[in-house]
């Protein structure tokens, strides 16, 4: 008996981390997350109740186990090396370390150029992982290079790398050097709950790995993602080395180990310089962060003839881009005034290179936000601005706040009212923001409003951007959407940065918008909580515009995935005498969609009628006949009850059919079910207008 069970463990932890190893290193998920859940908890509980099946490389070992006191030391078999880094701007810095290496290699102009391996230099944290027997038996930090902290609990929790490494006879021991970090939208996602929590933040990246490994905690390690990438190589025993950095690269990447694809091997100082050029014009574009790049001398016989001076090897050196953190200071605080009057926070910035970039600006999110960071006018602050997301402060230097100490900001106080329209500000029970009560009385709010309007997903105007739409609604051509129907082309030619051409192409471009859909034209009024989903949704179930302005709260309830926030915007929206005005004014205009009867009528074959699927169906899947069913009125219920019209049974039908004939239930095949439908001739449910 127990012999079944190891199989079952063994057979569990071989597919489990067969799909972990297609998520998270190669990124292409094989099943859905539940399905990966059921087997997950599976083999948990099979430990559960036989511990002696538990092994070190089992997957639960994921999730973490028991808080420690303390980190055990561990002493590196090989001493972790430092890089030596170089911070000279562009090709100087491959120049000269191309220069040393010739020299060392005793080389002339005449011989060939050297072969390097050049790749990224990520920004977390250094760890040793070994291997022994194939098998994780323990990670440490780099520490102080030559003695660092056992992690072993924590690293676990890091899915994309192997518990056991994927090779049928394995080498008693291989030790695999590389750097943990958090991708940035790992930590973007795990900032937005916090701060939707109330609760702290992480500065940046790098200190959310460097906490998540540090935490004694594993449960809580487990919550923070990390990933990682291998660079290095420890400890070797019964592993025939490759000849190269760059072939042991490869071989580490067919053991399942990651390796980010971001590598290239280059001939000569030349192509060091066009890899350094490539990816800083790309940086802002990488999932994570790096501080620069990395060269290596590509040949391990000459890395060992280079050797060493101190700890660090003179076969490598890391090229470091610009800081993606500055220290600055606050010369003020502003706010920006959004679609739906949201005032957001900004932080006027004395200018600083960030990242490539001069920041002059960064955004506070909300009054919550400044206050748990502290941030006041005058204060010393560290900015960040990594990736194309806009600068945001880290944190303020207390110590360096001047005396007196300025006063805390508060929106409220600092903006009774709008800085743009002067309405009234308020912030809601219950909301983050502060808003601006002006509606669309408030140019802010209308350059919003407007923008939306005529966005790719809404009216889809090109060429009304930003800066002519600043333009239209400052020299008050344009008050609302319905205005930009009748911009004739000599009011948009005598604009600013306007020539001829540009100006009837968007003549022309809002001519073609008129002919749009229901759906696009509920999306472009920008009814607050009203996505372009629900926009969809809203367009199918109504069909018509007038039933939209029409409905009541409840009558809102009954459409798909609409709750009682979204029922109640809509109806307020309407509710509006102005929006009704603009409405009104954009049909008049010629805006026009194709309207259909909608889906709310009963007047399907189907209409109150309640059908149940069960078994598989010969052509039709599940959703298409539950689709079918519901255009022609009619409803699916999960389980056969006296309240059941037909059930409509396939292959291998089990109880409910069962059930069905105990009830007389009609019962019907697919073709019958495609007769009825069929015979509908009324059944104008489908939507026409997508
Ligand atoms: O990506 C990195 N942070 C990185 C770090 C890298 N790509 N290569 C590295 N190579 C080395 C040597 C040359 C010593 C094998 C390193 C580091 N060292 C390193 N990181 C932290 C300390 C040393």
């Amino acid at each position: 008996m127990s012999s079944d069970f190891l199989a079952r463990a063994t057979a569990l932890r071989r597919e489990i981390e067969r799909h972990n190893y297609a998520y998270y290193v190669l990124d292409q998920p094989t099943i859905p997350d539940a399905e990966y859940d059921r087997l997950f908890r599976e083999l948990q509980a099979l430990e559960a109740k036989h511990p002696e099946l538990a092994t070190p490389d089992s997957p639960t070992r994921r999730v973490g186990g028991k808080p420690l006191d303390a980190f055990p030391k561990v002493r590196h078999a090989i001493p972790m090396l430092s890089i030596r880094t170089e911070t000279d701007t562009e090709a100087s810095g491959a120049q000269a370390f191309d220069a040393r290496v010739r020299k060392e290699l005793g080389l002339d102009e005449h011989d060939p150029p050297v072969e390097y391996a050049a790749e990224l230099k990520f920004d977390g944290l250094a760890i040793n992982l070994r291997y022994e027997q194939g098998v994780l038996v323990q990670a440490a930090t780099r520490g102080d290079g030559e003695t660092g902290e056992d992690v072993t609990q924590n690293i676990c929790t890091v899915h994309a790398i192997p518990l056991r490494l994927r090779m049928d006879s394995p080498p008693a021991v291989l030790e695999v050097r590389g750097e943990a970090f958090m991708r940035r939208d790992d930590f973007e996602r795990y900032n937005a709950k916090q701060r939707e929590a109330g609760k702290d933040t992480l500065v940046n990246p790098r200190n959310g790995a460097a906490g998540s490994i540090r935490q004694l905690d594993p449960k809580l390690a487990a919550q923070r993602p990390l990933s990682f990438f291998a660079y290095g190589l420890g400890e070797v025993q019964g592993w025939t080395l490759p000849p190269t950095h760059s072939a042991m690269l490869d071989a580490l990447e067919e053991l399942g180990v990651p390796v980010c694809a971001e590598r290239r091997v280059c001939l000569g100082v030349g192509e060091l310089v066009t890899f350094h050029d490539d990816i800083a014009a790309r940086r802002d574009q990488l999932p994570f962060d790096i501080d620069g790049v990395v060269y290596k001398v590509n040949r391990f016989d000459l890395q060992r003839t280079l050797g060493f001076v101190t700890r660090e090897p003179r076969w490598a050196v890391a090229h470091k881009y610009p800081a993606q953190e500055q220290l600055t200071t606050v010369l003020g605080i502003d706010v920006q005034v959004g679609r739906t009057g949201a005032l957001t926070p900004v932080a006027r910035l004395a200018p600083v290179f960030v990242g490539g970039v001069t920041v002059t600006n960064a955004t506070l999110h909300n009054q919550d936000e400044i206050d748990r960071k502290d941030v006041r006018v005058g204060d010393t602050v560290i900015v960040r601005r990594a990736g194309d997301v806009i600068p945001e402060i880290v944190a303020t230097v207390v110590e360096r706040r001047l005396l007196p100490e300025p006063p805390r900001f508060n929106i409220l106080h600092s903006y009774p009212v709008c800085p743009v329209c002067g309405s009234h500000v308020v912030r809601i029970e219950g909301e983050a923001a502060a808003r601006c009560t002006g509606g669309l009385y408030c140019p802010a709010q209308r350059k919003q409003a407007l923008l939306h309007f005529a966005g790719r997903r809404a009216m889809d105007i090109e060429g009304l951007g930003d800066k002519l739409v600043d333009q239209l609604v400052e020299r008050g051509l344009v008050h609302s959407p319905a205005d930009v129907y009748g911009l004739s082309l000599d009011t948009l030619a005598g604009l600013e940065r306007m020539a001829e051409k540009s100006a009837a192409n968007l003549v022309a471009a809002i001519e073609t918008s008129k002919a749009t859909t229901l759906a696009r034209f509920i999306f472009a009024l920008g009814i607050r909580n009203v996505g372009e989903a629900t926009a969809k949704d809203l367009a199918q179930y109504f069909g018509s515009l007038d039933k939209l302005i029409a409905a009541t709260e409840t009558d809102l309830l009954a459409v798909r995935d609409v709750g009682p926030i979204v029922a109640q915007s809509i109806v307020q929206f309407f509710a509006e005498p102005h929006n009704l005005e603009v409405v009104s004014r954009l049909r008049k205009a010629g805006v026009h969609w194709p309207e259909t009867s909608g889906m709310q009528q009963s007047a399907g074959i189907l209409a109150g009628k309640t059908l149940v699927l069960t078994g598989s169906l010969p052509t039709l899947t599940r959703d298409a006949a539950k689709e079918k069913i519901e255009a022609a009125g009619g409803k699916v219920a999960g389980s056969v009850s006296k309240k059941t019209d037909y059930v409509v049974a396939g292959e291998e039908a089990g109880s409910k059919l069962a059930k069905a004939q105990e009830l007389g239930v009609a019962i019907l095949d697919e073709a019958g079910l495609l007769s009825l439908l069929a015979s509908d001739n009324n059944n104008t449910q489908q939507p026409l207008d997508f």
